[in-house]
């Protein structure tokens, strides 16, 4: 099928993971931009009660193919996944066809080479004529001929860490979170090749008529609902000659609302947090002046 003219359909597809890191995450995230669901007995298909849009829960995997093809629409898996699917396409001679559309900030990680314990690492000139174990092929690939290095591309589906100890490869290429993996597998990273995160992936062109409008809408809401993941409403009282101490402690607050309390010499304010609100940031403004402190949970925002 061709990706750039999908079947004609009115509602807008999703493909999330089924199971595994990214999918509790997906489904919040997008449950928080106002998209409620009813799931099919075997649990793959979610139909959009209040919008129409869809979900299909599939391995991760298969997200990139699936959009490629015309399938689904748009979605969400690593950058990772989407990275080397375009990058298999590409060292094939076909086209890429994927665009990042938002970066969703969770399922954060890097993909790493690393080493065995013992090696004196010098640089990646150091892996020439080696056997790298990887799930990354096409990215690895990329890393070793900017790097202008010839070495072997071992492709392993998992368990790509234990190569090394099994005499399959001499080194790995693989995703590093904690750090947690390699190090009980007596690996050191090295060199970082990709950072990675969980992203809105979609066809390079967009989309016509009503799903165009369904993935801008969504798009919106996505963006109201990131601005403010980690984001406080804090809402206090003080007086007005306290403010010049209690301003320079919302360094990441938007431009607080000041409001004026009729009649005294109070002020309401109200301001919008970015950062963390802590206790002890609270105990700080208390003791700069503020009182009746409230700190609320944001859900969205429409700018
Ligand atoms: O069944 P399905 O194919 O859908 O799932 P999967 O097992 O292929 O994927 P899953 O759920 O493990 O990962 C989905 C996505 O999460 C990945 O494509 C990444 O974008 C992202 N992600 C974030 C990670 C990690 N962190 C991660 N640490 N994916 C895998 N790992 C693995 C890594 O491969 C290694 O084995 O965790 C281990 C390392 O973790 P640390 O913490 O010890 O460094
Ligand atoms: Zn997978």
């Amino acid at each position: 099928m061709n990706p750039t003219k999908p079947a004609a359909r009115d509602r807008l597809r999703i493909a999330i993971q089924k199971s595994g890191r990214l999918a509790e995450p997906a489904r919040s995230l997008l449950a928080s931009c106002g998209l409620g669901w009813r799931e099919s007995r075997d649990r793959l298909f979610c139909y959009g009660e209040t919008l129409p849009v869809d979900l299909l829960l599939v391995r991760d995997d298969d997200i990139p193919a699936l959009i490629a093809d015309g399938v689904c629409d748009l979605g969400v898996v690593g950058r990772n996944v989407l990275s080397e699917a375009d990058g298999v396409r590409v060292a094939s001679g076909r086209r890429p066809v994927f665009r990042e559309w938002r970066a969703l900030g969770f399922g954060g990680c890097r993909l790493a080479l690393a080493v065995p314990e013992g090696w004196d690492w010098k640089g990646p000139q150091q892996l020439a004529g080696k056997r790298i174990a990887t799930s990354y092929p096409a990215l690895l690939s990329q890393w070793l001929a900017a790097q202008g290095v010839d070495a072997e591309v071992v492709l392993l589906s998992g368990s790509v860490e234990i190569a090394p100890r099994l005499g399959q490869a001499d080194a790995v290429c693989d995703l590093v979170s904690s750090g947690a993996t390699l190090a009980a597998n007596q690996l050191v990273p090295v060199a970082t090749l990709f950072e990675s995160e969980a992203v809105l992936a979609g066809p390079v062109e967009g989309f016509d008529g009503v799903r165009a409008e369904l993935a801008e809408l969504l798009c919106r809401r996505l963006d109201g609902a990131l601005r403010v993941r980690h984001s406080k409403l804090l809402l206090f009282q003080a007086s007005r000659d306290r403010l010049p101490s209690l301003l320079p402690l919302l360094p990441d607050a938007e431009a607080p609302t000041v409001m004026r309390i009729d009649g005294v010499d109070q002020l309401a304010l109200q301001a919008l947090c970015h950062g963390a609100v802590t206790w002890q940031r609270l105990e700080d403004l208390k003791s700069a002046g503020a009182r009746g402190l409230m700190v609320l949970p944001v859900e969205g925002m429409l700018a």
